[in-house]
């Protein structure tokens, strides 16, 4: 969830109400603020907060946001870091709450689907952002008769929404972490496997009442409750009783249905209408896929080169809300969120609403970590990048050489234990959005934390001679079998830092996840059809790693580390096929036997876009 104010802490909100004229610097503010009730063409009312600057001297063009967080205490555009650059050029800013949540009326639907057209009075994100275009044009003096739309992650997929049908006043949108694919790779499942914490806290917080909420766990280190909760048919029994409609839609469609094809982007989408620009970070640990996939499907129609992407190394909206200087640990020698906000986000809108500027911008712009420096590409992935696999060899070493052995035994084993899942963070595993919360950094924690459980394989190559420059799409061939009938696998790819590390000493041997996934077995012939796993029988599993832009420098390590559990963020996997884990008993979950193979006839590897 990306949130510009976070509202948990009421003594906050309070400051916020006493701030409102003045600011937080007690200087007075140089936007007006007023509020409104927009109806909506089935005379559904949402509330809009509108800022005009107080000196205004030219007509100005709107810039839109439509979330489902609550806009009532949106603090005045120049204190707020996320657009305070395109606040001091000017723009006329809109808030709005989205149909059922917070001060607008409706009914909330998690990401609702598209109307049908034929049905003239039928609604949607798409109408209610025509809708309210069409109120603020007629409404708002001064305006240019522009607009733009921005938002992150649901306020990135409301953007999207806007986008898809636009108003002929819409010319720009920056979607930011639009979710793409829920069921594929984003907030609620990743090629399949349930998104377990997140999806429970979520549903929670967006259906319990029209504000946000967090589930009162009553444990801080929600690990344990989790564990104990047991099948999740039990969130029913002893928590949600039917009251939470996304839940009920998790444990309704367990496969890749239309009701997920329905939702996704890529049925959505068509050739984009007006500008975009997708913007994702490195280490987003919500809808890193999205905004990816969001850019790749309209780029396939991007006739008149609309369509643009930025990927800098940040977290969930980190390009938002912070200067982007670090993440975790990880250090980036520059202020990336700022110079995101100010070199990037502002001059982009700049030209498209108010013609500004010589509209000069690159297709793709992404961070490459390891080197920390921006990089301009005129396609992304860049067409130079050479296919490359490294391969899983014995003695857990990592090899751009091939295995040798010819047998089909050559593998390693673990057991994998659902009554004893391995923590996908260093627990205590707060509640996700709860106090003292370590969510918003968790991609970028060291793996030391989990490298000596027997239930973790690494796999790693020795300090390299040179960079390695990887930039594109990567992914995993995997050839495992199972004592199971189902499991899940989880991909790793990790930067080893060198065991003396002159330029920041604490980080010795830090281990670094520069790119993720998890896959569940039963999905691998299709996500439609889930198909048992023949125990024991080697299958293959390709898992997209999604693409990434890292130098692996002189004297680091590659690492792959390959595990079947990452709890609580992804449900265990019974390993015993159910078809569907929702329904799934407390007698179905078993220990399982797990083999990753790595010999001439298995060689499982991962494939790397490496830079000539
Ligand atoms: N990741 C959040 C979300 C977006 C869309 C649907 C469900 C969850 C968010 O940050 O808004």
């Amino acid at each position: 969830m990306y949130r510009p104010l976070t509202r948990i802490c009421l003594g906050f909100l309070a400051l916020v109400y006493l701030s409102a004229a003045y600011g937080q610097t007690g200087q007075e503010e140089s936007y007006n603020r007023k509020e409104f009730m927009i109806t909506m063409r089935d005379g559904i009312r949402l509330f809009t907060v509108v800022f005009t600057p107080k000196k205004q001297t030219e007509p100005l063009p709107f810039l839109l946001l439509r979330t489902p967080y609550g806009v009532s205490d949106q603090s005045s555009p120049e204190k707020t870091s996320y657009v305070k650059d395109m606040a001091e050029e000017g723009y006329i800013f809109v808030y709005q709450d989205i149909r059922g949540r917070y001060n607008s009326e409706g009914t909330f639907e998690m990401q609702r689907f598209s109307r049908d057209k034929t049905d003239k009075k039928a609604i949607d994100e798409s109408t209610d952002t025509y809708d309210t275009f069409d109120w603020l044009l007629k409404n708002i003096p001064n305006n240019n008769g522009r607009a733009g739309m921005y938002g992150i992650s649901y306020a990135g997929w409301t953007t999207v929404m806007g986008a898809i049908d636009p108003h002929p006043a819409l010319k720009a949108v920056s979607e930011q972490a639009t979710p793409a694919d829920m069921f594929l790779g984003d907030d609620f499942h990743h090629n399949g496997a349930f998104r377990l914490s997140y999806g429970f806290e979520y549903a929670f917080m967006e259906e319990a009442a029209k504000t946000d909420s967090l589930f009162p766990f009553g444990t801080y280190d929600t690990y344990d409750w989790y564990l104990k909760l047991g099948p999740l048919s039990n969130v029913n029994k002893k928590y949600f009783f039917h009251k939470m409609p996304t839940w009920d839609n998790f444990s309704n469609h367990p496969n890749y249905d239309k009701f997920w094809k329905d939702q996704a982007l890529t049925k959505r989408l068509d050739s984009p209408r007006v500008e975009i620009m997708n913007v994702a970070g490195w280490w987003d640990q919500e809808d890193f896929y999205g905004p990816q996939k969001a850019y790749e499907t309209w780029e396939k129609s991007d006739h008149s080169h609309k369509n643009y992407l930025v990927i800098g190394p940040w977290n969930h909206g980190g390009w938002g809300r912070s200067d982007g200087s670090s993440l975790g640990r990880i250090k980036f020698d520059s202020e990336t969120g700022a110079y995101f906000r100010k070199n990037i986000q502002a001059p982009w809108f700049a030209y498209f609403l108010k013609g500004k500027g010589d509209g000069q911008f690159a297709e793709a712009i992404t961070f490459q970590t390891g080197t920390n420096s921006w990089k301009s590409y005129e396609s992304w992935p860049p067409q130079e990048a050479v296919l490359k696999n490294i391969y899983f060899r014995e003695g857990g070493r990592l090899s751009f050489e091939k295995p040798t052995d010819p047998g089909t035994s050559a593998s390693d084993q673990y057991i994998s234990d659902p009554a004893h899942p391995v923590p996908y963070r260093n627990r205590p595993v707060e509640e996700t959005y709860g106090p003292g919360s370590r969510w918003y950094t968790w991609l970028t924690e060291d793996q030391r934390f989990v490298k000596d459980r027997p239930d973790v394989l690494s796999w790693e190559t020795p300090p390299l001679a040179e960079d390695l420059t990887v930039t594109g799409k990567i992914a995993a061939q995997l050839f495992a079998a199972t004592s199971g009938s189902d499991a899940d696998w989880v991909v790793k790819l990790i930067d080893v830092y060198p065991e003396t590390y002159s330029k920041e000493p604490a980080m010795a041997g830090y281990e670094l996840m520069v790119a993720n996934d998890v896959f569940r077995g039963k999905f691998r012939k299709s996500f439609e059809k889930p198909e048992p796993v023949e125990p024991g029988k080697v299958e293959s599993y390709r898992i997209d790693l999604h693409s990434l832009n890292h130098v692996f420098q002189k004297g680091h390590k590659i690492m792959v580390q390959i595990q079947s559990s990452w709890f609580p963020i992804i449900d265990r996997n019974p390993q015993t096929y159910v078809p569907n884990i929702f329904e799934a008993k407390e007698s179905d979950f078993q220990k399982a036997t797990q083999s990753i193979y790595r010999s001439i006839q298995y060689p499982s590897h991962l494939v790397l876009s490496v830079m000539p």
